[in-house]
């Protein structure tokens, strides 16, 4: 073999074995398998060149070729299995989970105070022998007004600032649960018992115990021997089981067309105390609904003879009463959404 030709391998040789020990991760290793027993490496190369040489040279310069290409074959078999390794190890580092931390724990939703008031009082009033059911809150003027004594040009219409919605007839946003008394005793033959949960709607300005969308409870009981004294016991009972036994009420007259006679129904306030506040409008009351025996009209327009039955119902103020319960001094912080505020309530009732 010709000494420029072993002296060319010779220098191949060192400089390849230099590369490989800086060849120090994997992605350089490539590259130095790449750069010397590539197809296109520069051994490769050598090799394929054999044939220039002339003839008396080439054996002993394949000889020495291959023997180099076996060299650097093992020597990149070793470095690869180290350098795939080092890999490896940095990989499973970087991925790495330690498990002795602490899990996050999972954020567990709750009902809405609203809602969870509205389970406890479908509670209350089952034991009291009252089923729940609920109504539509896009209502007719015919079951929101009409059907409860409520006509077209009675200056009681005005008491509420109605939400009309923009179809055809009179349909409106209901402005209280009532309509569902009628709707409850067109379906049913007495004695009826029932509760009725749900949204309303008020075109108002809002203010620490107003809200335009807030929540009432209906109550509607009618038989043949319902009377006044039958009403306040509910409400009564009712109170004792929301506020407990300390929490005095109160019972004035009010007018409801719907009604003959009417009360309205209210609650010492927990806020102050029965001190004055501005919940309560400075009165140590707070007024948590409106209530009375149902009118014969209203009875005579489902079909029900007033000479046989009489009825008592009720709408109660649900944002109301769970201010009571917990003590919170503005109702607009119930539709709020602010969920700081809700998740101090929940699971309260
Ligand atoms: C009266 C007699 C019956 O036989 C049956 C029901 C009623 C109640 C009647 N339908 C009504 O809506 N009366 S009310 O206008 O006085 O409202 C009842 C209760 O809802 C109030 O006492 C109060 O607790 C609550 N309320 C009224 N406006 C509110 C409100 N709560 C929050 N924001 C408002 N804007």
């Amino acid at each position: 073999m010709a000494t420029s030709v072993q002296h060319d391998l010779e220098e191949l040789r060192t400089r390849a074995l230099a590369d490989l020990a800086d060849a120090v991760d994997a992605p350089a290793g490539e590259i130095w398998e790449k750069t010397y027993l590539g197809p296109k490496g520069e051994l490769t190369l050598f090799l394929r060149g054999l044939g220039a040489l002339p003839a008396d040279e080439r054996p002993t310069a394949g000889r020495a070729g291959n023997a180099l290409k076996r060299e650097l074959e093992a020597a990149w078999d070793s470095r690869h299995r180290i350098l795939a390794a080092a890999d490896l190890d940095q990989h499973l580092a970087a991925d790495a989970v330690d498990v002795t931390l602490p899990g996050r724990p999972p954020t567990i939703g709750a009902a809405h105070p609203v809602s969870q008031m509205i389970d406890e009082l479908s509670e209350i009033f089952a034991l009291l022998g009252f089923q729940t059911v609920f109504g539509p809150e896009v209502e007719t003027a015919h079951y929101n007004f009409d059907l409860l004594n409520i006509p077209a040009d009675h200056p009681a219409r005005d008491v509420w600032d109605t939400i009309h919605v923009d179809l055809p007839g009179e349909i409106v946003m209901r402005t209280h649960t009532s309509p569902m008394q009628a709707r409850v005793m067109e379906q049913t033959e007495p004695p009826v018992r029932v509760v009725v949960p749900g949204r309303v709607y008020r075109y108002e300005a809002q203010d620490a115990s107003h809200e335009w969308m807030f929540h009432q409870l209906e109550g509607l009981a009618v038989d043949r021997t319902i009377t006044m004294a039958d009403l306040k016991g509910v409400l009564a009972e009712l109170a004792r089981q929301l506020f407990g036994p300390n929490r005095r009420i109160r019972f004035r007259c009010d007018f409801f067309p719907f009604v003959e006679p009417g009360v309205d129904f209210a609650v010492d306030c927990a806020i102050c105390g029965g001190k004055g506040c501005r919940v309560c409008k400075q009165t140590g009351w707070l007024e948590m609904g409106g209530a009375g025996m149902v009118h014969p009209k209203v009875l005579a327009g489902v079909g029900y003879d007033p000479a046989v039955y009489t009825g008592f119902a009720f709408g109660l103020g649900i944002e109301r009463m769970t201010m009571m319960r917990t003590g919170v001094d503005d109702v607009r912080a119930f539709a709020g959404n602010d969920l700081r505020f809700l998740r101090q309530f929940a699971g309260f009732a």
